[in-house]
C-alpha cells in the first residue's frame, strides 16, 4: 500500500473488518506528519458483501466516557429509535402524497445520534439533506421538519435556536460554512466546535477539499464526519474514490483521520467525542469516516434496483444498527424485550401525532413556496394563493 505516508503495523486492507487511524507520529515526521496505523481488527463474520470497505469497529477510547455509562447508552438508543420512527413516518407521508420527495436515512441512525450526543449543546451541526432529522433531536418539531418537504417556508427554522445550520442540498457547500463559523467563534473567544456531516459523494467536491485544507491550516475546531454509505445516487464508491478508506485523505490535509463502523453507535460516539475534544482543546480538525451502506434508495423518487444488486442491500439490512445495539444492550442487562417494544411504540405514536399536526398546518401556496427564492420573480412564477398540495383528508 503506498499512500505517500509511512505505514506501521499490519496494514493489509482485507475484507475482514479493519480499522484505520491516522495518528500523529511519535516524532521525527514533519509538523503535519501522520502515520497510518491499524488500531483494531474485528471479525464481522463471513458472507458480507465484497463491496464493503473500511467497515470495522474502533475500540472506544479516552474522551468517550459517555459510551461507558448505561444511562448514556440508553439515551443514545432512544435517539436512534426516534430517528427511525421519524424516517419511517416521513416515508409513509411521502407515499401518501402528504410531503414531496424525501431522502430516507434508514440505517444511518447510529451515526447521526452518536454525533449529536458527542458534541456539546453549544456546538453547531452542519447538515446535508440526509441529516434532515438531526434538528429534531435538538427539539425541532417533526412536523416543521416535514413542512420543508412540502416546499413550505414554515419548514425553515432559526439556526441559532437549534445549533443547526439549514440542511444543504448542494453537495459539500456547507463544509466551508462550518469552517467559517468555527473560525469566527474562535475569533470571538468562544470554544464551540462545528461538526459537519457529508457523504462519500460529497467528499469528491472541491468545497470539501477547500474546507478541510483551510480548517487544518487554521487549526479550526471542526469535526468532518463523512457518512460513507458507498453510494452517491447510482455512483458506487469504486467509481468515486481510488483510496480504500476516505479517512486516508486526512493525511493530505495534515489532520488525524479514522474509519469506524457506522452501524456501531458506540464506535462512532468514541471517535467523534475524541475529535470534538481535540478540536475544543485547540488541536484542530479531524476527519471521521463512518463506514456503512445506503440500505434504502437515494430518495423516494429513486429505484436502486436499476443500478445495483438489491440482494447486497438485503445483506446489509441484516446488520442495521438499531437491532444490533438492542441485542447488545439486552446482553449487557440494560434492556428487556418489553422496553424495546414500548419505546418503538412510543416513538411511532409521537411521529403519528406529528403527522396529524402537519395535516393541520396550512398548505403552502405557490406564492409562499417561491417567496424566498428570487427577489424579483419572473412573470411565469406562481402568483396564486391557492394551496399546492392535497392533504390526506382531501
Ligand atoms: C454540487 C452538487 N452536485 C450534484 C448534486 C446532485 N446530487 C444530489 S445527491 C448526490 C449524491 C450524493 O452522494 P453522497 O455525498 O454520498 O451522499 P448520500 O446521498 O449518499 O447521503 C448528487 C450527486 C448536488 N446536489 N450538488
Ligand atoms: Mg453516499
Amino acid at each position: 500500500m503506498s499512500l505517500g505516508f509511512r505505514s506501521v503495523g499490519a496494514c493489509a486492507i482485507t475484507r475482514r473488518a479493519t480499522v484505520l487511524q491516522l495518528r500523529r507520529s511519535g516524532g521525527g515526521v514533519a509538523r503535519h506528519g501522520y502515520v497510518l496505523d491499524v488500531i483494531g481488527s474485528f471479525g464481522m463474520g463471513s458472507g458480507m458483501p465484497a463491496s464493503r470497505r473500511g467497515t470495522g469497529s474502533v475500540a472506544v477510547r479516552a474522551g468517550s466516557a459517555l459510551a461507558r455509562r448505561p444511562a448514556d447508552k440508553l439515551r443514545l438508543w432512544k435517539m436512534m429509535v426516534q430517528l427511525r420512527a421519524y424516517d419511517e413516518r416521513a416515508t409513509l407521508l411521502q407515499r401518501q402524497g402528504r410531503i414531496g420527495a424525501y431522502p430516507t436515512f434508514w440505517g444511518e441512525e447510529a451515526i447521526q445520534a452518536a454525533a449529536v450526543l458527542a458534541v456539546g449543546d453549544a456546538d453547531w451541526l452542519f447538515l446535508s439533506y440526509r441529516q434532515n432529522a438531526v434538528p429534531v433531536l435538538r427539539g425541532l418539531p417533526p412536523e416543521q421538519a416535514w413542512a420543508y418537504f412540502r416546499g413550505d417556508p414554515r419548514g425553515f427554522f432559526d439556526p441559532s435556536q437549534f445549533g443547526c445550520a439549514p440542511q444543504c442540498v448542494p453537495l459539500a457547500t456547507h463544509l466551508p460554512h462550518a469552517v467559517g463559523w468555527a473560525v469566527g467563534r474562535r475569533l470571538q473567544g468562544g470554544d464551540e466546535v462545528a461538526l459537519a456531516f457529508f457523504g462519500d459523494g460529497a467528499s469528491s467536491e472541491g468545497d470539501a477539499h477547500e474546507a478541510m485544507n483551510l480548517a487544518s491550516v487554521l487549526r479550526a475546531p471542526v469535526v468532518f464526519l463523512c457518512t460513507n454509505n458507498q453510494w452517491a445516487i447510482s455512483t458506487p464508491l469504486s467509481r468515486q474514490a481510488a483510496v480504500d478508506h476516505l479517512s486516508a485523505r486526512a493525511a493530505g490535509y495534515g489532520m488525524p483521520g479514522v474509519t469506524v463502523d457506522g452501524y456501531d453507535p458506540l464506535a462512532v460516539l468514541g471517535a467523534v467525542a475524541e475529535a470534538v475534544d481535540r478540536a475544543r482543546s485547540g488541536g484542530g480538525p479531524s476527519l471521521v469516516e463512518a463506514s456503512c451502506y445506503r440500505i434504502g434508495p437515494h430518495a423516494t423518487a429513486d429505484d436502486p434496483s436499476l443500478y445495483r444488486d438489491e440482494a447486497e442491500a438485503a445483506l446489509w439490512r441484516e446488520r442495521e444498527p438499531i437491532g444490533r445495539f438492542e441485542r447488545q444492550l439486552q446482553e449487557e442487562g440494560h434492556l428487556a424485550t418489553q422496553d424495546i417494544i414500548e419505546e418503538h411504540e412510543r416513538a411511532a405514536s409521537a411521529m403519528r401525532d406529528a403527522g396529524h399536526r402537519l395535516d393541520r398546518m396550512p398548505v403552502p401556496t405557490g406564492e409562499e413556496m417561491t417567496a424566498h427564492v428570487l427577489a424579483v420573480p419572473p412573470p411565469s412564477w406562481p402568483r396564486s394563493s391557492a394551496p399546492t398540495l392535497a392533504t390526506a383528508e382531501q
